[in-house]
């Protein structure tokens, strides 16, 4: 398979689900900030120009399959493999209903949290307070949830737990959130973090990471206006 990526963790979530799996995968490293992803023909393979994608060279139809979207990744292999969605109906829909709350908050509140603590450099005191809010607010909900359950969904580890720990492991302090009261979240952390589909990834991944970095110190600020979709790149005004 083929993964298209960046230093997120949206990536790490895909890459930590294949070594999970311990699946064979080829690294495609987009360099988006040399703008690889505005190239013509991205839009085939993400039509919002977004990392991460995965490439199935055999796909359903025995032929290569185009997945999207971190979620939707996570889902497509876990499909694919019979593992870590839950079996039945009930632990299914509990996989689901985690994964939908990573994607749709915990993703975007840390996404938007970093984005005003670190990167805009325009000192949006309302921007950043508000997004801070919500993830220390999730941190409180992933922590309730963990001091009762195990894991996400249950007793048992899936793609929901997958999907939200890059997204908890280190960006609440990079945010400024102390969670030395989270035992819960703690706990399960410390766990995640040991298992063996993340050692088996985690050289890749920090290889990725420090590629990036390099490219990121010397980014083009035009290019940069238009990854954040502002300066000349505004569509509102
Ligand atoms: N919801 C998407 C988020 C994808 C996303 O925002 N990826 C960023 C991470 S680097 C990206 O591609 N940014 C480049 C850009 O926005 O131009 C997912 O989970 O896959």
């Amino acid at each position: 398979m083929d993964l298209y990526a960046c230093m997120t963790p949206n990536t790490l979530k895909v890459m930590f689900m294949l070594g999970e799996l311990d699946l064979d995968f080829e690294l495609k490293r987009v360099r988006v900030y040399r703008g690889e992803h505005f190239a013509e023909g991205f839009e085939n393979l993400h039509p919002y120009r977004k990392l991460p994608v995965l490439v199935d060279p055999q796909g359903p139809q025995g032929t290569p399959f185009t997945v999207f979207e971190s979620g939707a990744i996570l889902v497509y292999l876990a499909e694919k493999t019979g593992k870590l969605l839950g079996d039945g109906p009930a632990e299914r829909s509990t996989v689901m209903q985690w994964l939908m709350l990573q994607m749709s908050s915990v993703g975007p509140s840390f996404g938007n949290a970093s984005h005003f603590t670190a990167a805009s450099g325009q000192g949006e005191h309302y921007s950043r307070k508000r997004f801070v809010t919500q993830a220390a607010r999730l941190c409180a909900v992933y922590d309730e949830r963990l001091r009762a359950e195990r894991y996400l969904a249950g007793d048992f580890f899936s793609i929901a737990d997958l999907a939200t720990f890059p997204w908890l492991w280190r960006h609440p302090g990079m945010v400024g959130i102390d969670t030395s009261q989270f035992a819960g979240l703690n706990r399960w952390l410390r766990e995640v973090e040991q298992r063996p589909g993340l050692a088996r990834v985690q050289p890749r991944y920090k290889a990725l990471v420090d590629a990036d970095r390099q490219d990121l110190a010397e980014v083009d600020p035009d290019l940069m206006d238009r990854i954040m979709g502002r300066g000349d790149w505004w569509l509102a005004d």
